[in-house]
Protein backbone atom coordinates (compact mmCIF):
# COMPACT_ATOMS: atom_id res chain seq x y z
CA UNK A 1 0.00 0.00 0.00
CA UNK A 2 1.19 3.52 -0.78
CA UNK A 3 0.13 5.39 2.44
CA UNK A 4 2.64 6.70 4.89
CA UNK A 5 2.17 6.71 8.52
CA UNK A 6 3.38 9.71 10.62
CA UNK A 7 6.27 7.61 12.18
CA UNK A 8 8.13 7.75 8.30
CA UNK A 9 7.72 11.11 7.80
CA UNK A 10 10.84 13.62 8.37
CA UNK A 11 11.43 16.16 10.37
CA UNK A 12 10.88 18.53 6.89
CA UNK A 13 7.96 17.33 6.30
CA UNK A 14 6.21 19.21 9.80
CA UNK A 15 4.92 22.42 9.71
CA UNK A 16 6.14 24.24 13.07
CA UNK A 17 2.92 25.10 14.62
CA UNK A 18 3.20 28.99 14.56
CA UNK A 19 2.42 28.74 11.26
CA UNK A 20 -0.85 26.91 10.99
CA UNK A 21 -2.46 29.84 10.15
CA UNK A 22 -1.12 32.08 8.28
CA UNK A 23 -3.33 34.30 7.09
CA UNK A 24 -7.18 34.62 7.17
CA UNK A 25 -9.52 36.88 5.65
CA UNK A 26 -13.11 37.45 4.00
CA UNK A 27 -12.90 38.29 0.53
CA UNK A 28 -15.99 39.31 -1.26
CA UNK A 29 -16.70 37.20 -4.60
CA UNK A 30 -17.42 38.98 -7.58
CA UNK A 31 -21.14 39.35 -8.32
CA UNK A 32 -22.14 36.17 -9.55
CA UNK A 33 -25.40 34.14 -10.58
CA UNK A 34 -25.44 33.06 -6.68
CA UNK A 35 -25.95 36.33 -5.50
CA UNK A 36 -29.46 37.36 -7.13
CA UNK A 37 -30.81 34.62 -4.87
CA UNK A 38 -30.14 36.48 -1.81
CA UNK A 39 -32.59 38.45 -0.11
CA UNK A 40 -32.36 41.01 2.97
CA UNK A 41 -29.04 42.90 0.69
CA UNK A 42 -26.72 40.35 2.60
CA UNK A 43 -23.44 39.88 0.76
CA UNK A 44 -22.07 36.84 -1.38
CA UNK A 45 -18.68 35.90 0.44
CA UNK A 46 -16.55 33.47 0.35
CA UNK A 47 -13.80 32.98 2.95
CA UNK A 48 -9.92 32.53 1.89
CA UNK A 49 -7.02 31.64 3.75
CA UNK A 50 -4.00 30.03 4.14
CA UNK A 51 -3.85 27.17 6.28
CA UNK A 52 -1.02 24.28 7.20
CA UNK A 53 -0.58 21.53 10.01
CA UNK A 54 1.33 18.29 10.39
CA UNK A 55 1.26 15.48 7.74
CA UNK A 56 -0.14 12.88 9.55
CA UNK A 57 -1.28 10.91 6.42
CA UNK A 58 0.66 10.77 3.90
CA UNK A 59 0.47 9.09 0.28
CA UNK A 60 2.54 9.94 -3.03
CA UNK A 61 -0.18 9.11 -5.24
CA UNK A 62 -0.87 11.56 -8.05
CA UNK A 63 -3.45 14.08 -6.40
CA UNK A 64 -6.70 15.10 -8.24
CA UNK A 65 -5.94 18.25 -9.65
CA UNK A 66 -7.38 21.53 -7.56
CA UNK A 67 -9.74 22.36 -10.36
CA UNK A 68 -11.52 19.24 -10.47
CA UNK A 69 -11.74 19.31 -6.87
CA UNK A 70 -13.23 22.21 -6.81
CA UNK A 71 -15.43 22.45 -10.19
CA UNK A 72 -16.58 18.47 -9.93
CA UNK A 73 -18.95 18.19 -6.55
CA UNK A 74 -21.74 16.80 -5.16
CA UNK A 75 -23.21 18.93 -2.68
CA UNK A 76 -27.05 18.91 -3.90
CA UNK A 77 -27.75 21.84 -1.50
CA UNK A 78 -26.67 23.57 -4.57
CA UNK A 79 -28.01 21.77 -7.60
CA UNK A 80 -28.10 18.22 -8.32
CA UNK A 81 -25.62 18.75 -11.41
CA UNK A 82 -22.08 18.70 -10.55
CA UNK A 83 -21.00 21.97 -12.11
CA UNK A 84 -23.62 23.52 -10.17
CA UNK A 85 -21.93 23.67 -6.85
CA UNK A 86 -18.60 25.80 -8.06
CA UNK A 87 -21.46 28.33 -9.81
CA UNK A 88 -23.58 28.78 -6.63
CA UNK A 89 -22.13 27.80 -3.57
CA UNK A 90 -20.54 31.43 -3.11
CA UNK A 91 -24.20 32.47 -1.96
CA UNK A 92 -23.25 30.41 1.41
CA UNK A 93 -22.47 32.68 4.85
CA UNK A 94 -19.81 30.91 6.39
CA UNK A 95 -19.17 32.83 9.58
CA UNK A 96 -20.53 33.14 11.84
CA UNK A 97 -20.44 29.10 12.30
CA UNK A 98 -21.13 27.03 15.08
CA UNK A 99 -21.25 23.29 15.73
CA UNK A 100 -23.72 21.96 18.09
CA UNK A 101 -22.41 18.61 20.40
CA UNK A 102 -25.89 17.37 21.48
CA UNK A 103 -27.77 13.94 22.68
CA UNK A 104 -26.05 11.42 24.93
CA UNK A 105 -23.07 13.44 26.48
CA UNK A 106 -22.13 14.45 29.47
CA UNK A 107 -20.70 17.56 28.10
CA UNK A 108 -23.23 18.97 25.20
CA UNK A 109 -22.22 22.50 23.36
CA UNK A 110 -21.55 24.50 21.14
CA UNK A 111 -18.41 24.93 19.29
CA UNK A 112 -17.54 27.65 17.33
CA UNK A 113 -15.36 27.25 14.09
CA UNK A 114 -12.93 29.81 15.12
CA UNK A 115 -11.84 27.84 17.55
CA UNK A 116 -11.38 24.73 16.04
CA UNK A 117 -9.15 26.90 13.18
CA UNK A 118 -7.16 27.93 16.12
CA UNK A 119 -6.41 24.50 17.41
CA UNK A 120 -3.73 22.06 15.87
CA UNK A 121 -4.49 21.20 12.42
CA UNK A 122 -3.17 18.11 10.54
CA UNK A 123 -2.85 17.55 6.56
CA UNK A 124 -4.02 14.22 5.41
CA UNK A 125 -4.41 12.85 1.76
CA UNK A 126 -6.93 11.06 1.48
CA UNK A 127 -8.91 9.30 -1.78
CA UNK A 128 -12.54 9.67 -2.11
CA UNK A 129 -14.11 7.75 -3.95
CA UNK A 130 -18.00 8.36 -4.80
CA UNK A 131 -20.32 5.82 -5.39
CA UNK A 132 -21.32 6.55 -8.89
CA UNK A 133 -17.97 5.09 -9.96
CA UNK A 134 -15.20 7.82 -9.94
CA UNK A 135 -12.42 8.59 -7.66
CA UNK A 136 -10.11 11.66 -6.65
CA UNK A 137 -6.84 12.44 -4.30
CA UNK A 138 -7.21 15.10 -2.49
CA UNK A 139 -4.46 16.75 -0.12
CA UNK A 140 -7.05 18.07 3.03
CA UNK A 141 -6.43 19.89 6.28
CA UNK A 142 -9.02 18.93 9.54
CA UNK A 143 -9.07 17.88 12.59
CA UNK A 144 -9.70 14.63 14.13
CA UNK A 145 -13.30 13.75 14.14
CA UNK A 146 -12.17 12.01 17.31
CA UNK A 147 -10.54 15.39 18.96
CA UNK A 148 -14.55 17.09 18.54
CA UNK A 149 -16.34 14.21 20.10
CA UNK A 150 -14.04 13.95 23.00
CA UNK A 151 -15.21 17.48 24.00
CA UNK A 152 -18.77 16.79 24.37
CA UNK A 153 -17.69 13.69 26.56
CA UNK A 154 -20.64 10.91 25.01
CA UNK A 155 -21.99 8.50 27.46
CA UNK A 156 -22.14 4.84 27.44
CA UNK A 157 -25.03 4.76 25.66
CA UNK A 158 -24.33 6.57 22.92
CA UNK A 159 -23.30 3.71 19.96
CA UNK A 160 -24.70 6.37 16.99
CA UNK A 161 -22.71 9.82 15.83
CA UNK A 162 -25.40 11.95 13.83
CA UNK A 163 -24.91 14.27 11.63
CA UNK A 164 -26.61 17.40 9.82
CA UNK A 165 -25.85 20.12 7.19
CA UNK A 166 -26.82 23.36 7.31
CA UNK A 167 -30.14 23.79 5.37
CA UNK A 168 -30.70 27.65 4.45
CA UNK A 169 -32.53 28.01 1.86
CA UNK A 170 -32.14 31.40 0.96
CA UNK A 171 -28.54 30.37 0.18
CA UNK A 172 -28.72 27.00 -0.80
CA UNK A 173 -30.55 26.50 -4.29
CA UNK A 174 -31.03 23.32 -4.16
CA UNK A 175 -33.05 22.98 -0.67
CA UNK A 176 -35.91 24.85 -2.47
CA UNK A 177 -36.81 21.43 -3.96
CA UNK A 178 -37.51 18.32 -2.39
CA UNK A 179 -35.01 16.73 -4.42
CA UNK A 180 -33.57 14.89 -1.09
CA UNK A 181 -34.00 14.70 2.20
CA UNK A 182 -33.10 18.11 4.01
CA UNK A 183 -31.38 19.21 6.14
CA UNK A 184 -28.73 16.34 4.73
CA UNK A 185 -28.80 13.94 7.16
CA UNK A 186 -25.42 11.67 7.72
CA UNK A 187 -24.13 8.50 10.63
CA UNK A 188 -21.89 6.60 11.67
CA UNK A 189 -21.33 4.28 14.35
CA UNK A 190 -19.36 5.29 17.01
CA UNK A 191 -16.65 2.96 17.08
CA UNK A 192 -16.26 4.30 13.00
CA UNK A 193 -16.32 8.07 14.28
CA UNK A 194 -13.85 7.52 16.87
CA UNK A 195 -11.62 5.60 14.52
CA UNK A 196 -8.27 7.44 13.67
CA UNK A 197 -9.08 7.76 9.98
CA UNK A 198 -12.32 9.86 10.47
CA UNK A 199 -11.48 13.37 9.83
CA UNK A 200 -13.04 16.56 9.98
CA UNK A 201 -11.93 18.96 6.69
CA UNK A 202 -12.01 22.74 7.39
CA UNK A 203 -9.29 22.99 4.49
CA UNK A 204 -8.10 21.83 0.88
CA UNK A 205 -4.52 21.77 -1.14
CA UNK A 206 -3.74 24.46 1.49
CA UNK A 207 -6.25 27.16 1.76
CA UNK A 208 -9.95 27.32 3.39
CA UNK A 209 -12.53 24.44 2.23
CA UNK A 210 -14.00 26.10 -0.50
CA UNK A 211 -17.92 26.41 -0.51
CA UNK A 212 -18.70 23.73 -2.97
CA UNK A 213 -16.56 21.28 -0.74
CA UNK A 214 -18.54 21.72 2.26
CA UNK A 215 -17.52 24.99 4.18
CA UNK A 216 -16.57 25.82 6.51
CA UNK A 217 -15.90 22.00 8.05
CA UNK A 218 -17.37 18.59 6.33
CA UNK A 219 -16.74 15.18 7.22
CA UNK A 220 -13.75 12.95 5.62
CA UNK A 221 -14.64 9.19 6.06
CA UNK A 222 -12.17 7.40 3.48
CA UNK A 223 -13.22 3.95 3.52
CA UNK A 224 -16.86 5.03 2.73
CA UNK A 225 -18.69 5.95 -0.61
CA UNK A 226 -18.14 9.73 -0.81
CA UNK A 227 -21.90 10.49 0.29
CA UNK A 228 -20.92 9.62 3.94
CA UNK A 229 -18.77 12.83 4.10
CA UNK A 230 -21.02 15.07 4.81
CA UNK A 231 -20.33 19.11 4.33
CA UNK A 232 -21.37 21.97 6.32
CA UNK A 233 -22.11 20.10 9.31
CA UNK A 234 -24.14 22.48 12.01
CA UNK A 235 -24.60 19.51 14.42
CA UNK A 236 -23.75 16.60 15.55
CA UNK A 237 -25.97 14.63 18.20
CA UNK A 238 -24.62 11.57 19.89
CA UNK A 239 -27.98 8.16 19.71
CA UNK A 240 -28.42 5.34 20.83
CA UNK A 241 -30.25 4.66 17.55
CA UNK A 242 -28.75 4.29 14.28
CA UNK A 243 -29.32 7.62 12.25
CA UNK A 244 -31.13 8.22 9.28
CA UNK A 245 -29.47 9.13 6.04
CA UNK A 246 -30.36 11.48 3.58
CA UNK A 247 -29.53 8.77 0.83
CA UNK A 248 -30.92 5.65 2.63
CA UNK A 249 -34.41 7.57 3.07
CA UNK A 250 -34.70 8.63 -0.49
CA UNK A 251 -33.08 5.47 -1.93
CA UNK A 252 -33.26 3.18 0.73
CA UNK A 253 -32.00 -0.04 -2.02
CA UNK A 254 -29.49 1.74 -3.20
CA UNK A 255 -27.77 3.08 -0.25
CA UNK A 256 -27.54 1.23 2.95
CA UNK A 257 -26.32 2.52 6.41
CA UNK A 258 -22.72 1.27 6.16
CA UNK A 259 -22.17 2.37 2.89
CA UNK A 260 -18.42 0.74 2.95
CA UNK A 261 -16.25 1.12 -0.18
CA UNK A 262 -16.78 -2.77 -1.66
CA UNK A 263 -16.15 -3.88 -5.03
CA UNK A 264 -17.92 -6.92 -4.37
CA UNK A 265 -21.54 -5.13 -3.53
CA UNK A 266 -22.86 -4.02 -6.63
CA UNK A 267 -24.39 -0.97 -6.66
CA UNK A 268 -28.30 -2.03 -7.70
CA UNK A 269 -27.82 -0.58 -11.34
CA UNK A 270 -24.34 -0.67 -11.67
CA UNK A 271 -21.16 -2.66 -11.10
CA UNK A 272 -18.97 -1.21 -8.28
CA UNK A 273 -15.99 -3.52 -8.99
CA UNK A 274 -13.80 -0.44 -10.74
CA UNK A 275 -13.58 3.23 -10.84
CA UNK A 276 -12.29 6.15 -12.85
CA UNK A 277 -9.95 8.21 -11.10
CA UNK A 278 -10.56 12.05 -12.55
CA UNK A 279 -7.49 12.63 -14.80
CA UNK A 280 -6.88 9.26 -16.48
CA UNK A 281 -8.75 7.62 -19.45
CA UNK A 282 -7.97 3.46 -17.58
CA UNK A 283 -10.19 2.38 -15.11
CA UNK A 284 -8.79 0.84 -11.85
CA UNK A 285 -9.92 -1.68 -9.82
CA UNK A 286 -12.01 -0.53 -6.91
CA UNK A 287 -10.25 -1.79 -3.65
CA UNK A 288 -12.00 -3.14 -0.46
CA UNK A 289 -12.48 -0.31 1.79
CA UNK A 290 -11.11 2.29 -0.72
CA UNK A 291 -7.66 0.74 0.39
CA UNK A 292 -7.94 1.31 4.00
CA UNK A 293 -8.76 -2.03 5.22
CA UNK A 294 -5.48 -1.94 7.44
CA UNK A 295 -6.79 0.45 9.65
CA UNK A 296 -10.77 -0.10 9.39
CA UNK A 297 -11.54 -3.95 8.91
CA UNK A 298 -11.41 -4.96 12.26
CA UNK A 299 -14.51 -2.67 12.45
CA UNK A 300 -16.85 -4.91 10.71
CA UNK A 301 -15.35 -8.43 11.72
CA UNK A 302 -18.01 -10.98 11.48
CA UNK A 303 -20.48 -9.18 9.94
CA UNK A 304 -22.32 -9.94 6.63
CA UNK A 305 -21.43 -6.79 4.38
CA UNK A 306 -23.72 -7.99 1.85
CA UNK A 307 -26.44 -7.85 4.11
CA UNK A 308 -24.83 -4.34 5.81
CA UNK A 309 -24.10 -2.41 2.42
N1 LIG B 1 -24.52 18.21 2.69
C1 LIG B 1 -24.11 17.43 1.68
N2 LIG B 1 -22.98 16.72 1.84
C2 LIG B 1 -22.55 15.93 0.83
C3 LIG B 1 -23.28 15.82 -0.39
C4 LIG B 1 -24.46 16.59 -0.52
O1 LIG B 1 -25.16 16.57 -1.54
N3 LIG B 1 -24.83 17.39 0.54
N4 LIG B 1 -22.83 14.98 -1.39
C5 LIG B 1 -21.95 13.86 -0.98
C6 LIG B 1 -21.36 13.13 -2.11
S1 LIG B 1 -22.42 12.13 -2.99
C7 LIG B 1 -20.02 13.15 -2.39
S2 LIG B 1 -19.35 12.14 -3.59
C8 LIG B 1 -19.11 14.10 -1.68
C9 LIG B 1 -18.37 14.96 -2.69
O2 LIG B 1 -17.41 15.78 -2.06
P1 LIG B 1 -16.56 16.79 -2.94
O3 LIG B 1 -17.50 17.61 -3.76
O4 LIG B 1 -15.77 17.63 -1.97
O5 LIG B 1 -15.67 15.95 -3.82
O6 LIG B 1 -19.81 14.96 -0.77
C10 LIG B 1 -20.83 14.33 -0.03
N5 LIG B 1 -21.37 15.23 0.98
MO1 LIG C 1 -21.08 10.63 -4.21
Amino acid sequence: MLIRHAPDLTENDVTPKETYLRRREIMAMGIGAGLSALAGGAQAAQLTGKLSGKKTFWTNEAQTPREAVTTYNNFYEFGTDKSEPAKYAAALTTRPWTIKLDGKAAKPQTVDIETLLKGALEERIYRLRCVEGWSMVIPWIGIPLADVIKRAEPTADAKYVAFESLARPKEMRGVRSPVLHWPYVEGLRIDEAMNSLAFLAVGLYGDLLPNQNGAPIRLVVPWKYGFKSIKSIVRISFTNKQPSTSWNLSAPDEYGFYSNVNPTVDHPRWSQATERRIGEFRRRDTLMFNGYGDNVAHLYKGMDLQKYY
